[in-house]
């Protein structure tokens, strides 16, 4: 009974600490202009970023933002980079049910693959229990590309050479249609990022932050048993118009009840 008990209380502990940390609903109709700036009414004007932790790697996606906006067409994601894009972030997008674990897949035919694949590259990595991915977006030097996750070879969907090298105050933003990831107006889909090497080391660095940041890096991780990024963020995507006049209509409905 006891083993019993000390269990129940690990496991207790272990959900305090994971799942959703942020969640940013769009109500802007209008997309971003994909230019390497955060500028004008993009993005909620500004407003529409998730932050991290860690900075290992020295701090490129822990001090760095991933802004996101949506419009009735498109997703868009902007990552600030908080130092030199060396490496690779790779964000992690669950945008529908099923999908495919990090010890489900082994692409490792190029590196954006082999992150999307593998973050630590010699122990299986877990994610939070809600969290499936079915996407990857992987950003580095390179530019920008996006994959439908498989448990074979995954499936390419967008390259992007629009922003390449390592300088950061290039912000990194691509217009990906909502459809690429089944996706539609006024849907929620969860995604968290992390930063690794094209040989899948992996650095503490994460958005949203996550207990990973307060140690070292995984590395390939020697000596570790698996790691786990329990966090995520959500974002919803703008409803279409219709729906947001029948928001308004509501209220107005709601307010002649009362009288
Ligand atoms: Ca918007
Ligand atoms: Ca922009
Ligand atoms: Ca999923």
């Amino acid at each position: 009974m006891k083993n019993i008990a000390a269990l129940c209380v690990c496991a207790l502990a272990g959900l305090a600490n994971a799942g959703l940390v942020q969640h940013i609903i769009d109500t802007t109709p209008g997309g971003a202009t994909v230019d390497g700036s955060i500028s004008g009414g993009e993005y909620g004007g500004g407003t529409y970023f998730f932050t991290g932790g860690g900075n290992r790697f020295g701090g490129t996606l822990g001090n760095g933002r991933i802004y996101m906006d949506s419009s009735a067409s498109d997703l868009y994601i902007g990552l600030q980079a908080g130092a030199n894009l060396n490496d690779n972030v790779v964000i992690f997008i669950d945008s529908r049910s099923g999908g495919f674990l990090d010890a489900d897949m082994n692409d490792t035919s190029d590196p954006g693959r082999n992150l999307s694949s593998n973050l630590t590259r010699d122990v299986n990595d877990t994610f939070d229990a809600a969290f499936v991915p079915d996407f990857s977006v992987v950003i580095g030097a390179f530019g920008i590309v996006v994959f439908e996750l498989t448990n074979s070879s995954h499936n390419f969907q967008i390259y992007s050479g629009t922003f390449t090298g390592n300088d950061p105050s290039i912000v990194r933003e691509i217009s990906i249609p909502l459809s690429n990831f089944a996706l539609s107006a006024g849907s929620t889909f969860k995604f968290f990022a992390a930063y690794g090497s094209d040989t899948n080391f992996m650095s503490n660095e994460t958005i949203p932050a996550m207990s990973v940041n307060d140690g070292e890096n995984p590395g390939f991780g020697d000596g570790l048993s698996s790691v786990h990024w329990e966090n995520y963020n959500a974002f919803t995507v703008v409803p279409a118009p219709a729906s947001l006049a029948l928001v308004g209509l509501g209220g107005l409905f709601a307010g002649r009840r009362r009288r």
